[in-house]
């Protein structure tokens, strides 16, 4: 078969010619199988894995994730029919077929958790981008497309990212969009999935599409939308990043009334109650139409210019250990009744159902602000400690203690303040730094999900049978080698997403 060609964005990205392209030739030639046409193209978008900054981009503070091996690619013949068919190499994922709206936006049904409306997010939100370049209504064209993925879905990698950006940049090729931006395909992506009914954050989106080899991606929400990459340190022994399954999934799209959308509506909460206290205002631009924690620390330091990096970062460091102080001294530990967050914050019970409750399902009994909060401001100061040691760790070991320190950490308040841990994710993090990691904890949304380690490379092969032996074999008694293989991955830093044509 010809080669694959790169199209889009920085054009130096091959996928590698071993075990990739195979996988492009399978694809191609079940497409011909399909729809008996050739596709015109291949758009792709890996999954990532986040390092450090859980549960905080939706608060519009720093992550810094990066982009890793598995991937969602699509094959795609544009035709003037205006349909869409879906197809999936994975059978438990079966055929769909989309009529196109006539110039409208396509309607999504989010009470239903079908796989192609994940498609369907992507398009949409491509759909608007290319309404706003032409400055009017845009008819799409329909598409043929089969498509096939290598993110485990529900496990904190973001399969669905993945297939969302693939399924945007797809849309916006097949309808002759030129110059696609790096900074539109993000900007228009991270508001996908909010058409599913998740409030999600954007970190996700910004780091399947920015992704850079060997570099992790400091991804930024405020005052922009912006991915930094900052190279890895060469160390001695040189490090790897194992990430391993916990095999429990957590399907956010059911769980998120009483997880994922509730920790949004808490985090929100909090920074209007903080931001009360004392007495500023915050410009209401959170996922909830209000203001974020990040908002409360800003307009409290009423911010001046753009520092270097090392001085914001010390900056940020001061204004971050007191709004900590500031949390524990202004929000009380007690979980909180809607009644007396309604009577703090000077609304009626109506209104405050109205400002947070009523945008996104969700379901509790008591809210949690102060954990919640402190979560927040120490999550945020601990990737700040995290960029610092990308940039200027000289010394292996030191790396190693400090940074797997820091994940540590992160791992202990995902688990008491923000609860998003569970028993399997504790267990592994603990398995796996009596063998050799030097930090660990849980990647993604948690409750089950992945899970991340920072591993000196000569101590991998320890780890990886220390989790066989004491996790999956106990857990799962009858698990397969090729399981385990899929549980448990090495990946490298990899390209973010891309395009290709075959020549
Ligand atoms: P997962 O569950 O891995 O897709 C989610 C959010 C992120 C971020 C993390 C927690 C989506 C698409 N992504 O990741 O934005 O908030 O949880 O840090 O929902
Ligand atoms: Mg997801």
């Amino acid at each position: 078969m010809p080669g694959l060609v790169p199209i889009f964005d920085s054009l130096d990205y091959y996928p590698d010619p071993q075990v990739q392209v195979p996988r492009y030739q399978n694809l191609y030639t079940q497409f011909e199988r399909t729809y008996h046409v050739t596709p015109d193209f291949v758009s792709r978008s890996p999954g990532r894995v986040n390092l450090i900054g859980e549960h905080i981009d939706y608060c519009q503070f720093s992550v810094l994730p990066l982009a890793i091996d598995v991937d969602v690619i699509m094959a795609v013949r544009a035709q003037d029919e205006r349909v869409i068919e879906l197809a999936n190499l994975d059978p438990t994922f079966g055929a769909r077929t989309i009529p196109l709206p006539d110039g409208d936006l396509i309607s999504i049904d989010a009470s239903e958790s079908d796989w192609s409306n994940y498609f369907k997010c992507g398009l949409l939100v491509a759909h608007e981008l290319l309404m706003e370049k032409t400055g009017g209504k845009v008819l799409l064209k329909g598409m043929k497309i089969l498509t096939t993925g290598s993110v485990p879905a529900g496990s904190g990698l973001s399969s669905s990212a993945a297939f969302v950006c693939a399924s945007a940049l797809a849309t916006l090729h097949a309808n002759g969009m030129k110059h696609i931006t790096k900074a539109d395909m993000t900007k228009i992506t991270i508001v996908s999935e909010h058409h599913m009914g998740v409030n999600t954050g954007g970190m996700d989106q910004a780091a399947s599409v920015c992704g850079e080899r060997n570099h992790a991606l400091y991804v930024e929400f405020r005052p922009e939308l912006k991915a930094t990459a900052f190279k890895f340190p060469e160390l001695d022994p040189p490090l790897a990043f194992l990430i391993a399954n916990t095999l429990v999934t957590s399907n956010k799209h059911e769980t998120a009334p009483t997880n994922y959308n509730l920790r949004v509506v808490e985090v929100s909460v909090a920074a209007q109650l903080l931001a009360k206290k004392l007495s500023v205002t915050i410009a209401n631009d959170g996922n909830l139409n209000c203001g974020t924690l990040r908002g409360v620390m800003d307009s409290y330091y009423a911010s001046h210019g753009q520092a270097a990096w090392l001085g914001a970062i010390q900056e940020g460091e001061v204004r971050l250990s007191q709004m900590l102080e500031l949390t524990e001294k202004h929000i009380r530990k007690e979980a909180y009744t809607t009644q007396e967050l309604a009577a703090e914050l000077g609304l009626t019970e109506a209104e405050f159902h109205d400002r947070f409750l009523s945008l996104f399902p969700v379901s509790f009994e008591k809210l949690h602000i102060y954990a919640r909060a402190k979560h927040v401001y120490s999550e945020a100061l601990r990737v700040l400690k995290a960029l610092l040691l990308l940039q200027l760790s000289t010394d292996s070991g030191t790396f190693y203690t400090e940074f797997g320190r820091l994940m540590d950490q992160s791992q202990a308040s995902c688990d008491t303040l923000f609860n998003c841990s569970c028993d399997e994710i504790n267990r592994i993090c603990d398995i796996a730094r009596k063998n050799g990691a030097t930090g660990s904890r849980l990647t993604g949304a948690g409750w089950g999900g992945c899970t991340v380690h920072l591993v000196p490379v000569n101590r991998v092969t320890e780890v990886e049978r220390a989790l066989i032996d004491e996790y999956y074999k106990v857990k799962f008694p009858g698990i397969t080698v090729a399981d385990l293989q899929e549980a448990i991955v090495v990946s490298k830093p990899a390209y973010g997403s891309s395009l290709y044509i075959q020549r």
